[in-house]
């Protein structure tokens, strides 16, 4: 079996005990060292704090792996090279034996493999601007359609088209709310101006987890917290910055997989790093509300 997981998630995952799968591109591909390390504990630990186990999903030494151990984590965060792992590039590098980090697509197909129905990221990737005509849009969205686990995020990154984010995950049948608000998060901004359900506590969005179970339909769905509002940054501000971002990214043939990761580090250097503090911090805050929906949505409704 490709797939490992780890013994304290597959005894959590045997005795119902909440787990919460994370994922490991924004370690390797979203975040500078050596700051990355320090996240991708300090999220672990996060998880744990609120009385789940953490399963940071990864590919190394030709298995598929749920749930890492520091040693893990350490080569992580320091290899070069590693591969962003959509769900296409799964086989490839396992039959290569390379180091891989998994995408919310990929960690949430693995996931739903392993029986792990929450995980907590950043923000989930979407439609590309220009998407109508790249077709660039995320494997995040289709994989959200047919891998039945519930992403916690800070909504969709902002350097994406929003309303056709939205419209696609509409057309897949994938349900979207946000955590606190009725307007969906955008990642490093509180707001997008776009309309979505709201759920105001844990108790609802466990209500919604079973609802959506009892279904027996194969989506996921996107529960948007917003980011932390002493460190958010106003849209306007960085609007300004994408501009000139994605100008840059088109001048230097930037594209595919890459795309991503070239912004979200060309927006750090824009705001002298207030978008790197900023993303740890929404980060960690998603990885303690799923803990809570883990624990919470195998509950009876009260
Ligand atoms: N959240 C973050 N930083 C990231 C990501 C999420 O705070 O780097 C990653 C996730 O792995 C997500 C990916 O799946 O960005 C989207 O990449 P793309 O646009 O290439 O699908
Ligand atoms: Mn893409």
């Amino acid at each position: 079996m490709s797939i490992e997981i780890h013994s304290e998630v597959a005894q959590a995952l045997a005795h119902g005990r909440p787990v919460v799968a994370l994922e490991s591109t924004l370690i390797c591909h979203g975040l500078p060292r050596p700051r990355n390390l320090d996240l991708a504990r300090a999220v672990e630990a996060a998880v744990r704090a609120e009385g789940a186990v953490p399963a940071t999903i990864a590919v190394a030494d030709g298995r598929i792996r749920v749930g890492l151990d520091d040693d893990d984590l350490v080569r992580l965060a320091r290899a070069e090279g590693v591969v962003k792992c959509s769900p296409r590039d799964l086989a490839i590098v396992l039959a290569r034996g390379a180091l891989g980090a998994t995408t919310v697509a990929g960690t949430i197909r693995v996931a739903a493999a392993a029986g792990i129905r929450v995980m907590a990221t950043g923000g989930i990737g979407g439609v590309h601007r220009g998407g109508e005509t790249s077709l660039d849009v995320s494997a995040d969205l289709h994989e959200l359609a047919r891998s039945g686990v519930a992403v916690v995020c800070s909504g969709a990154k902002i350097i994406l088209d929003l309303p056709r984010t939205l419209e696609v995950l509409e057309s897949l049948g994938v349900p979207v709310v946000a955590f606190g608000t009725g307007d969906f998060p955008a990642f490093y901004a509180r707001e997008s101006g776009l309309t979505v359900p709201r759920i105001d506590d844990v108790a609802g969005l466990a209500a919604l987890l079973r609802a959506q179970a009892t279904l027996g339909w194969p989506s996921g769905m996107v529960i948007a917290n917003p980011p932390p509002a002493d460190l958010a940054l106003p849209a306007a501000e960085l609007e300004g910055w994408i501009g000139a971002a994605l100008a840059e990214a088109r001048t230097q043939g930037i594209a595919g997989r890459d795309e991503t990761p070239w912004l979200l580090a060309e927006l750090a250097r824009r705001s002298a790093g207030r978008t790197v503090t900023l993303n740890e911090a929404l980060v960690l805050d998603n990885a303690r509300l799923a803990a809570r929906l883990a624990a919470a949505w195998r509950l009876p409704d009260a």
